[in-house]
């Protein structure tokens, strides 16, 4: 079925391979049982923020389906299930009270995939803020770090001991970014100074957490998931050439030198200038602190070029349906590049996989391009492995068609197809093809 005939067999006897899903995209439940609202939530209030008007209080409905989704998740035969825990389901305001029934929840689902024997790989932010830390400045104020590292610490003295990993962040960039400078993404603000300070919190939040979880004495690993991508430029003129040297700072270099070289980019805080974020003492040291693991989150190279006007040649079936080159060897180069620009602590690869425009046809859904992308990009990874790159595990993104954030449903990502009127799951073609992988 794969035009990739990678094996299994060819990666260390304990590599992890799993499936990742986040909190807001798939558990729906809206806000029952306390759960507080969260950035999301208010965002797409506005139905102009998402592409198909949709909103997350439904989802997959994963909230009642939990049992339900975790025999579908022990039927694929992965050894790990990355999940992450929304905030505001534990934490309704983001500060104060607990909320009792929220981390029944999450205590069941851990529990139930201990019962599967499937390891928990726990994300602690996945982007659902608490609508109430935003309207006290959300990630722009310094206070929000501390509340992180209050809930960071309660997750961790609860669940610690029967969770295998805990990530603090998933793609700060995108937090940063998406939401504070593009404004696509929630909060929906448009403000670069504010991005920057954003992003220097989410890192200084994540450090943290790592310290105060180390500090109670949990010793599950600790790390942070990273978006990245390996970034050319669109062609070989000194403008195009800085500007993808620029870029590749902004979107690699700023996250990945203050965790492992304890400062900022010169060239990145240079472009900056003014709008360079406020850094207390003892920040950087702290930000650097050596962490268990890094997961990265790889589905396509970029190009960069200094005119507005250029476009990516790439096109037809070298694009999924985000529009987003296939490009399998960039996810080696990527790899290869920070194990010799970095001293990493051990790799996961958090999320990789594809949207494609998928077809129910007779209850089945013949995905093929998603069996070449995931096999390709498995070979890839196998192929940074025998570079020297300590990759320790793999991660489909995603297991259930979901919320795709500003795309609504409209783009459908998961191995596992959702008819989303009546919740009814179906195993994809790239599932079946998962199973007999992972030799389910
Ligand atoms: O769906 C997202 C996920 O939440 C974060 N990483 C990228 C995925 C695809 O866009």
């Amino acid at each position: 079925m794969s035009t990739h005939s990678i094996e299994k067999k060819a990666f260390p006897a304990h590599f992890e391979w799993g499936v990742a899903t986040s909190s807001f995209q798939i558990e729906g439940g809206g806000y029952e049982d306390g759960r507080g609202a969260t950035v999301w939530d208010r965002f797409c209030e506005n139905p102009a923020n998402i592409l198909d008007g949709s909103n997350g209080l439904v989802a997959c409905d994963h909230y009642h389906r939990l049992e339900q989704d975790l025999d579908l998740i022990a039927s694929l035969g992965v050894g790990v299930y990355r999940f992450s825990v929304a905030w505001s389901r534990v934490q309704p305001l983001g500060y104060g009270a607990w909320n009792e029934a929220g981390f029944d929840f999450y205590e069941r689902l851990i529990d139930g995939l201990a019962q599967r024997g499937i390891k928990a790989y726990l994300t602690l932010f996945h982007w659902d803020l608490p609508q109430a830390l935003e309207d006290r400045g959300g990630w722009g104020a310094r206070d929000t770090c501390e509340h992180f590292a209050t809930y960071a610490a309660e997750v961790a003295r609860r669940f610690g001991d029967r969770v295998a990993s805990i990530a603090t962040h998933n793609e700060p960039w995108v937090v940063s970014i998406l939401g504070h400078e593009s404004g696509i993404f929630a909060p929906g603000l448009k403000n670069r100074k504010l991005a920057y300070q954003v992003s220097h919190h989410l890192l200084l939040s994540h450090a943290l957490a790592v310290q105060r979880i180390r500090a109670a004495g949990c010793k599950t690993p600790l790390g942070i998931v990273l978006n990245q991508s390996p970034i050319y430029p669109a062609t070989d003129s000194p403008e195009d050439i800085a500007k993808a040297r620029l870029d590749d700072g902004v979107v690699v270099r700023w996250y990945m030198d203050p965790l492992f070289k304890g400062h900022y980019p010169a060239d990145v805080l240079a472009m900056l200038g003014d709008d360079a974020p406020r850094v207390e003492g003892g920040d950087m040291a702290l930000i650097g602190q050596a962490l268990d693991f890094m997961g990265v989150n790889y589905y396509t190279r970029n190009f960069s070029s200094a005119s507005a006007n250029w476009e990516s040649p790439a096109s037809g079936d070298q694009v999924t349906d985000m529009g987003w080159e296939i490009y399998p060897a960039g996810l080696t180069e990527l790899l290869c590049r920070l194990h010799r620009d970095y001293t990493l602590p051990a790799v996961y690869i958090t999320e990789n996989g594809a949207a494609f425009k998928d077809e129910l046809v007779d209850g089945k859904v013949h995905d093929s391009a998603r069996i070449n992308y995931l096999s390709g990009h498995i070979q890839a990874t196998c192929d940074a492995i025998a570079a020297g790159v300590d990759v320790r595990g793999y991660f489909v993104w995603s297991l259930l068609d979901n919320f795709e954030w500003a795309s609504g449903y409209a783009k459908r990502f998961g191995i596992v197809h959702v008819d989303f009127a009546t919740q009814e799951r179906r195993l994809k073609d790239s599932a079946r093809w998962y199973q007999s992988f992972l030799g389910a």
